[in-house]
């Protein structure tokens, strides 16, 4: 073993963690990190709020299933990092935050932008630590990206005092692991839940945002098509089964009777695949509690009086639903009809028509639509927009439609999206926002712009934080403290250095989103929006039962 300096270490234990970009912002306190990362084949990625840069790790991590790496300096650096690996905690995502701090002999006293990071960090993690000597660096490097990657994924953070970093030692990197060994369940339990199965008169599955997790979506389609039994998805959930499936019934969880009009309310057994409850809760389809549930899942179930489960299937959901299908071979049930998916569609189909303008949602999601191949991205920020996007966009594929449901924060979208082009740069990713939300990370457009990752950004301009507005009315039948003003979009773009345009009329849209698609640096859409027509369809899907 050589001996060298602890950030040299550091940076070949990430290296050995496949890790090929860390996103942020360098601080004094990083100074060795950001020099042995400039030496490596690691990329650093300078990002314009470290918000901006741990949203970037979390998508990164999302796509690729290896945690995305995001770096923000002690104190402000990291209280900035915050929301974004919430965001990862809550979405599940594979994420390791680093962040630096002053030298060990300080961290007594009251010093310099020094707070108790690795305590602010605990409730937002899945496992923290403060690297207190240089020779342990391989084993904490390697428990973090383990620990992230371990399902359920989701952030872990190592502080990084400077005097460690600067130090000398001798020891090497550990191996990585990337195949994490997942557990079957006993064939036992599959038989058990297969009778369940078997005996039920309306079986029903629910998929969340673990069956893209898992890459269990064609195990899921598998399964449907061998049963007859028919799909619901979550807003995370969406592409689980393309929504042409004859099988699909529909997104679940805007209004109260979406899942009796998607199945639920006949159904006598759900089955949850990957089903995450802070997606929605589940005494919004079980509320009488009179649901026998199969559990299918990675980790055992969390515990509700709502979601009682008959039996867990704890395992890989790919391997799991394969086995089911098997077992389930001689059982079949007939195809059914969604009532949800009926109405839905039907809305976004005669948008097609709507000549309204400023435009109304079904038009511009129907136009998007059209822009967007199967495998191409839309990424919602948070908002009305992003109610009306899980109502009512139609996925082809999992990992098409991302839909933030679980933190759900606003500004997640344009460092998202970045993320996202440049794990897949030959798919076309389109962002849609509302003008609150697109002002919370504006700053990443200059990232976009420096990496050329050709994103374009739609904002729905109404000079309102829609879902609240939509919210008070509702509820007091007035808004307040909701209005704003707006900067001149597309001269903002301009001063970014990315085209722009504003949309003038409804047969505007389409043609100038295809142009924008088709150019190869980032670009944005200023789109007037008409949120007077109800997110809300219709009457016969009940009241909201989500907040934005
Ligand atoms: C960071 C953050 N702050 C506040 C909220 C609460 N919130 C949810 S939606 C929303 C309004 C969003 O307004 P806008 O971005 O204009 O989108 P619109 O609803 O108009 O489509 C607010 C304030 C949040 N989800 N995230």
């Amino acid at each position: 073993m050589t001996e060298r300096k602890a950030s040299d270490l550091f940076v070949e234990c990430l290296e050995a963690e496949g890790v090929r970009h860390v996103f942020g912002i360098p601080g004094e306190e990083t100074l060795d990190l950001n020099a042995s990362l400039d030496e490596s084949s690691i990329t650093f990625i300078p990002v314009r709020h470290e918000q901006g840069g741990a949203y970037m790790a979390d998508m990164y991590g999302r796509l690729t299933r290896r945690a995305g790496v995001c770096l923000g300096t002690l104190g402000p650096g990291a209280t900035n990092l915050t929301t974004a690996v919430a965001d990862a905690l809550l979405d599940r995502s594979p994420l390791v935050a680093l962040t630096g701090q002053a030298d060990l002999e300080r961290m007594h006293k009251e010093s310099h932008q020094h707070i108790d990071v690795v305590s602010m960090f605990k409730p937002i993690t899945k496992w923290n630590v403060r690297l207190n000597s240089a020779r342990v660096i391989p084993e904490v490097v390697r428990k973090a990206f383990k620990v992230a990657q371990a399902q359920k994924p989701g952030p872990t953070h190592i502080e990084l005092p400077e005097d460690v970093l600067a130090s000398s030692v001798e020891a090497e990197p550990l191996p990585s692991q990337v195949g994490i060994r997942r557990p079957e369940p006993a064939s036992r339990e599959l038989l058990e839940a297969a009778a369940i199965i078997r005996s039920a008169s309306n079986p029903i599955v629910l998929a969340g945002n673990g069956v893209a997790r898992a890459g269990a979506a064609s195990a899921l389609r598998e399964f449907a098509r061998s049963t007859g039994i028919g799909v619901a998805e979550t807003f995370m959930g969406k592409g689980s089964l393309d929504f042409h499936d004859e099988h699909a019934l529909g997104t679940v969880g805007l209004q109260s009777r979406d899942y009796a009009l998607a199945g639920f309310e006949d159904a006598d057994v759900v089955i949850t695949v990957g089903y995450d409850l802070v997606e929605h809760a589940p005494k919004n389809w079980n509320p009488d509690r009179d649901k026998a549930i199969v559990c299918i899942d990675t980790v055992a179930a969390e515990v509700d009086e709502h979601f009682m489960t008959e039996i867990d299937l704890v395992g890989d959901i790919f391997h799991i639903l394969s086995r089911l299908v098997e077992e389930l071979r001689d059982s079949s049930w007939a195809v059914r009809s969604s009532r949800l998916d009926d109405i839905v569609l039907g809305r976004f189909d005669a948008g097609r028509d709507d000549d309204a303008f400023p435009m109304q949602p079904p038009r511009a999601l129907w136009e998007i639509r059209q822009a967007l191949g199967p495998r191409d991205m839309l990424i919602s920020d948070v908002g009305l927009h992003k109610l009306w996007i899980a109502r009512m966009f139609p996925a082809h594929e999992p990992e098409t439609v991302f839909i933030a449901n679980g933190l759900a924060g606003m500004g997640i979208a344009l460092p998202t999206a970045i993320a996202a082009k440049l794990v897949h740069p030959q798919r076309k990713v389109v962002t849609v926002n509302g003008d609150g939300g697109f002002l919370m990370n504006v700053q990443e457009l200059e990232t976009a712009v420096r990496l050329k990752t050709p994103i374009v950004n739609v904002i729905w301009e109404n000079r309102q934080y829609g879902s609240i507005v939509w919210k008070q009315d509702k509820r007091f039948g007035r808004h307040f403290g909701t209005d704003f003003g707006n900067p001149d979009f597309v001269k903002l773009a301009d001063a970014f250095g990315m085209p722009a345009w504003r949309i003038e009329g409804v047969e505007d849209f389409g043609p100038t989103l295809r142009r924008a698609l088709d150019l190869d640096v980032p670009s944005l859409i200023v789109l007037p929006i008409d949120y007077s027509v109800d997110v809300a369809i219709s009457h016969e899907l009940g009241t909201e039962t989500v907040a934005a």
